[in-house]
C-alpha cells in the first residue's frame, strides 16, 4: 500500500497523556512504545507544513467517569496535572499545532475527539478531507474518534503502528480494529508512506 500525505490531510493524536502511560492512573500496557512512530508521522506532517491535532482527556477532579462519582475508571487526565501532561517525549510541532480537550464538563464524557469540541470545524476550514489516526487507547478513545470521523465523512487512516489498547477483557482492541476496518478505515504503517 502506498500513501502520499497531501494537503487534504491531518493527523490527529489521540490521548498520549502521563495517566495512559505504564505508571499512570489508568495506564495503556506499552502506550510509551509508540511514541518513536508517532514522531515520525509527526515529523513528516510537521515538515509538510500540515495540520496536527493532539486530544486530551481533560477532565475536572469530580467527573462522572470517576468509581466516586458514578463511572468506571479511576481518576485520570484532570485537569492541570502531570497526569494530563502529554508524554515528555512527544514531539509537539511549534506551528500548526492544535490542542483539543474533551470530557471537560463533570457531568458528560467524550471518547471520541469529536464529541463536544471544534475538532470537526477546525478540519473543515481548513479543507482536511482525510484523517490519520493514531494514539491509544485503540478500545476507546482511538476507536470513537476514528468511527466519529467516518460518520462524519472524512477518509480515515489507522496508524496500525501508532496504536495501544487497554484491553480491559482480552482482544478488546483487535475486535475494535477489525471493526473500524470494516467501517471503512485503512490501516498503514510508516512503511506505507512515500515522501
Ligand atoms: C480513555 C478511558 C477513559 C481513552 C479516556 O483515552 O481511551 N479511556 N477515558
Ligand atoms: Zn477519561
Amino acid at each position: 500500500m502506498k500513501v502520499k500525505v497531501g494537503d487534504r490531510d491531518a493527523l490527529i493524536v489521540v490521548d498520549m497523556q502521563n495517566d495512559f502511560m505504564p505508571g499512570g492512573a489508568l495506564p495503556v500496557p506499552e502506550g510509551d512504545r509508540i511514541v518513536p512512530a508517532l514522531n515520525e508521522y509527526i515529523g513528516i506532517f510537521e515538515k509538510e507544513g500540515l495540520p496536527v491535532f493532539f486530544t486530551r482527556d481533560w477532565h475536572p477532579p469530580d467527573h462522572i467517569s470517576f468509581k466516586d462519582h458514578g463511572g468506571v475508571w479511576p481518576p485520570h487526565c484532570v485537569q492541570d496535572t502531570e497526569g494530563a501532561m502529554f508524554h515528555k517525549d512527544l514531539r509537539i510541532p511549534l506551528d500548526n499545532k492544535f490542542i483539543i480537550s474533551k470530557g471537560t464538563s463533570r457531568d458528560f464524557d467524550a471518547y471520541s475527539g469529536f464529541q463536544g469540541t471544534i475538532l470537526e470545524q477546525l478540519l473543515r476550514e481548513r479543507g482536511v478531507r482525510r484523517v490519520f489516526v493514531g494514539g491509544v487507547a485503540t478500545d476507546y478513545c482511538v476507536k470513537n474518534t476514528v468511527l466519529g470521523a467516518l460518520n462524519l465523512r472524512f477518509e480515515v487512516l489507522l496508524l496500525l503502528d501508532g496504536i495501544k489498547g487497554v484491553d480491559v477483557k482480552p482482544g478488546d482492541s483487535e475486535k475494535a480494529v477489525k471493526l473500524m476496518l470494516s467501517k471503512g478505515a485503512v490501516g498503514i504503517e510508516l512503511k506505507d508512506l512515500t515522501i
